[in-house]
């Protein structure tokens, strides 16, 4: 079950954050921020704390604050992004990390490593990492043993079309696994329930569990509807101003 989440308000400067759709436009301030108010509040009603970190107008991609850091039950590894304009992020979140970790509990991927949590799915013990644009081999490798050294273990997955693993595959524990596009017939996740998204609706792809509830977003009635046959509640949030910037749901908070 998760305690805490922490999550950083989006700046104005969010409209010039890095993005692979500009043909969707560029994201709305004021409805990012009221679509930031539900999504706090959805964490809210599942249960845990959030800490809410104030926006950083020098990094427009910040709200992302899961590509920083990646929390585990065992330590919390600050990460370093491969994205240059987000890189800087990375002494930005670690007092924020310090607050509920000890300094031997924090570990950090250093340089030529590059990763970011986005590439990062939790699976109990075991964390798939993305082999991506973002998160290269040298910094899987230090990720990995970072795992090893704390009892945990991770494998690598490598990335063919999406910005990070978690653009297309999530876990909803119960050892249901959402899955779309490149992910659909990947051996790694052969073992697991999948629940397969549709094409259309690939960008719902990216729900996060929540303390036995299911947050998705807004406007994908398939995946809503997938997710409720599973078994799950559901609480819905639109991220449509985030969805300009290729972010979703869990890109948004650090979950622990
Ligand atoms: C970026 O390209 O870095 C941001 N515009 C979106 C980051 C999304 N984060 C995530 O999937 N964890």
């Amino acid at each position: 079950m998760f305690k805490n989440c922490i999550v950083r308000r989006p700046c104005k400067a969010m409209v010039e954050g890095i993005t692979s759709a500009p043909e969707l436009g560029k994201p709305d301030y004021e409805l990012a921020l009221k679509q930031h108010d539900t999504y706090i509040e959805a964490l809210k009603k599942c249960g845990v704390e959030v800490t809410v970190l104030d926006a950083l107008e020098e990094y427009p991609d910040s709200c992302f604050v899961e590509d920083p850091a990646v929390i585990t039950s065992k330590c919390a590894i600050i990460t370093n992004p491969g994205a240059g304009t987000r890189n800087g992020e990375k002494a930005e979140i670690l007092p924020a990390i310090k607050k509920f970790f000890s300094d031997d509990q924090i570990e950090y991927i250093k340089e030529p490593g590059t990763l970011e949590g986005g590439d990062v799915m939790m699976v109990g013990d075991h964390f798939y990492v993305g082999r991506s644009a973002r998160t290269n081999e040298e910094g899987i490798k230090q990720f990995i043993a970072i795992l090893e050294k704390h009892g945990l273990t991770g494998s690598e997955v490598p990335l063919e079309k999406v910005l990070h693993l978690k653009t297309g595959v999530n876990y909803i524990e119960n050892n249901n696994m959402l899955v779309s596009g490149e992910f659909i017939d990947k051996p790694d996740f052969a073992k697991y329930n999948k629940i397969v998204i549709p094409d259309n609706e690939s960008y719902a792809a990216n729900c996060i569990w929540m303390n036995g509830t299911v947050i998705v977003p807004e406007g994908y009635a398939a995946v809503e509807k997938a997710v409720k046959d599973a078994g799950y509640e559901v609480i819905l949030v639109d991220t449509s101003e985030y969805r300009k910037l290729d972010g979703g749901l869990s890109c948004l908070s650090l979950r622990f």
